[in-house]
């Protein structure tokens, strides 16, 4: 007899069904969600569109409908800001590309205990040559009293007590990422039905992969143990890869194992990437495929102390034997070079 095909699961369905297998769901996390896969479809039908530019209008100037055409990472702020202010499931948002939180008013009187920060299109400097871009998305329960306006100490949590986190892929396909803290699961988006439907579940990252990921060309600008650190990746032959989108290269390296690093530089001691934004969401998808996220200085990111909203870390993040061996080296050429 004939097998019939596989049932689509959409990401809605599969959000709801999550959602009804815990009692104590308010469903509040579940519309959050909802909210955030649909700003992505309307992000995504813009990035579609970024080649068009110099037919549609460029950046700044006016479109035949006389509307001003926006940059593209200032339309996704702003889409991510409109969904999720109307959604009513979150009391407040940051964003990369906001200085400060913005409170959000609850709807008819009611009150949500969650906020969301977001980089609303990351990899910027790939958006004009057609390379793979991202949204990165993490949520916190507030710490704050509920009915009161939410505040900066709501954003400034460790990691770990993430509720949700994950990203979207603007790639050869755009994909949807995610994790509660249950596994991660992956949601391609079918253009035919505009729908984002359960195509990777359960993802598990390998123990080990083919390459390693970081900006060779800052080299002489690491300092010296992640230096001898690279040169051991290339001595043992790994292959190297580096898009310069922190989403495209962790998504390769989720699927097809490796490590991803982004040590500290002169220009930016510290790292280039934000902890909030961008460190803390992708450690949590990472770790939740069984990998491992830490800094160069060997902490475990998630555990990382915020005590501002753009806060920048040095990242280190793949396959778990791959980020252990990095630290067995980094640990042991310290003290044999301590003057
Ligand atoms: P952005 O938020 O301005 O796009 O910057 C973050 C991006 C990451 O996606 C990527 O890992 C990194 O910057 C690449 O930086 P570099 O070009 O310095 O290697
Ligand atoms: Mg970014």
């Amino acid at each position: 007899m004939k097998e019939s095909a596989p049932r689509i699961i959409t990401l809605d369905e599969f959000i709801l069904r999550s959602e009804k297998a815990h009692s104590a769901s308010t469903g509040e996390l579940s519309g959050l969600l909802r909210d955030i896969g649909v700003a992505a479809k309307i992000i995504n039908r813009e990035v579609n569109k970024a080649g068009l530019v110099n037919i549609l209008g460029i950046d700044g100037s006016e479109n035949q409908s006389g509307d001003q055409v926006q940059k593209l990472d200032l339309y996704a702020n702003d889409r991510m800001i409109e969904f999720l202010q109307n959604s009513g499931e979150c009391c407040g948002l940051a964003s990369e590309e906001l200085p400060d939180i913005l409170p959000v008013k609850g709807i008819d009187g009611k009150s949500s205990k969650y906020v969301v920060l977001f980089d609303p299109l990351d990899g910027s400097s790939n958006i004009d040559v057609n390379v793979s871009i991202g949204t990165i998305f993490s949520i916190f329960r507030r710490r704050s009293p509920i009915h009161a306006p939410c505040q900066l100490e709501d954003f400034l949590q460790r990691g770990v007590d993430q509720v949700a986190a994950g990203y979207v892929i603007y790639g050869t396909s755009t994909m949807i990422v995610y994790t509660t803290g249950q596994g991660v699961n992956g949601f391609t988006l079918d253009p035919s039905i505009g729908e984002f439907c359960l195509s990777h579940r359960d993802i598990k990252i390998p123990a080990r992969g083919p390459c390693y990921s970081v900006n060779q060309g800052y080299f002489r600008m690491f300092d010296e143990e992640i230096r001898r650190y690279i040169d051991r990746c290339a001595d043992q032959q790994l292959g190297l890869r580096y898009i310069g989108s922190m989403v495209a290269d962790i998504h390769r390296t989720l699927f097809q194992g490796g490590i991803f690093l982004y040590p500290g530089t002169q220009k930016h001691p510290q790292g280039k990437l934000r902890l909030l934004y961008e460190c803390n969401p992708m450690a949590f998808v990472v770790e939740q495929a069984g990998g491992r996220a830490i800094t160069t200085g060997l902490e475990r990111i998630m555990e990382r102390e915020a005590t501002a909203l753009h806060q920048r870390e040095t990242i280190v993040a793949g396959s778990p034997d791959m980020v252990e061996d990095m630290a067995t080296f980094v640990r042991g050429f310290r003290p044999a070079h301590a003057s």
